[in-house]
C-alpha cells in the first residue's frame, strides 16, 4: 500500500472513532450552537404563526423573508446532537440517542414541513401559509413532546 493510501486509511479511522462533536471544539459549543439554531428558526416562525393567527398583520414581503429564514436556519442544529452532547445546559432527552432513527425522522419531517412553508409564504397567500404553518407547528410540537424534557 502506498504511504499515501496508508494515510488517508489512518485519517478515516481516527476521523470515525472522534466523538461526533468534534466539529465543534467541546461539547458545551454544540449545545449552544443547536440552542442558538433553533432560537433563531423558532423567532422567524414564530413570526410567520402571528400573522397566521392573526396577532400580527399580514405583510407577504416579511413572512417570505421569514420564512425562507426559518427554513434555512432549520438544517443547522441537527449536526449539533452528536454523541456527547447529552449534558450541560440542555433539555435535550436521553432518547435522542437512544432512538436516533425516529429523532432523525422528527427533524426531517419539520425541515420538509418548514420548507413548504417558505414555498407557501412566497405565494403571498395567507390561506396557504395557515396551513403550512398549521402542519409546521405539528412537527415542533411532536418532537418536543418525545424528545425534549419539560
Ligand atoms: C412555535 C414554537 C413551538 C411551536 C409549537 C407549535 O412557535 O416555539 O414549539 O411553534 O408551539 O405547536
Amino acid at each position: 500500500m502506498k504511504i499515501s493510501s496508508l494515510l488517508l486509511l489512518a485519517a478515516s479511522v481516527v476521523g470515525s472513532s472522534a466523538p461526533a462533536f468534534a466539529q465543534f471544539a467541546k461539547a458545551e459549543d454544540a449545545v449552544k450552537y443547536r440552542k442558538n439554531a433553533l432560537f433563531v428558526m423558532q423567532q422567524n416562525f414564530g413570526r410567520v404563526a402571528a400573522m397566521a393567527s392573526g396577532k400580527a398583520p399580514f405583510d407577504a414581503k416579511v413572512a417570505a423573508e421569514s420564512a425562507a429564514t426559518a427554513d434555512f436556519v432549520g438544517k443547522l442544529p441537527w449536526v449539533a446532537f452528536g454523541e456527547g452532547t447529552d449534558k450541560g445546559d440542555t433539555r435535550a432527552k436521553p432518547e435522542i440517542w437512544k432512538e436516533p432513527a425516529k429523532f432523525k425522522e422528527y427533524a426531517d419531517k419539520m425541515q420538509l414541513e418548514m420548507s413548504k412553508l417558505s414555498v407557501a409564504a412566497k405565494t403571498g397567500n395567507l390561506d396557504n401559509i395557515k396551513t403550512a404553518v398549521s402542519a409546521t407547528g405539528g412537527t415542533c410540537k411532536s418532537c418536543h413532546d418525545d424528545f425534549r424534557k419539560d
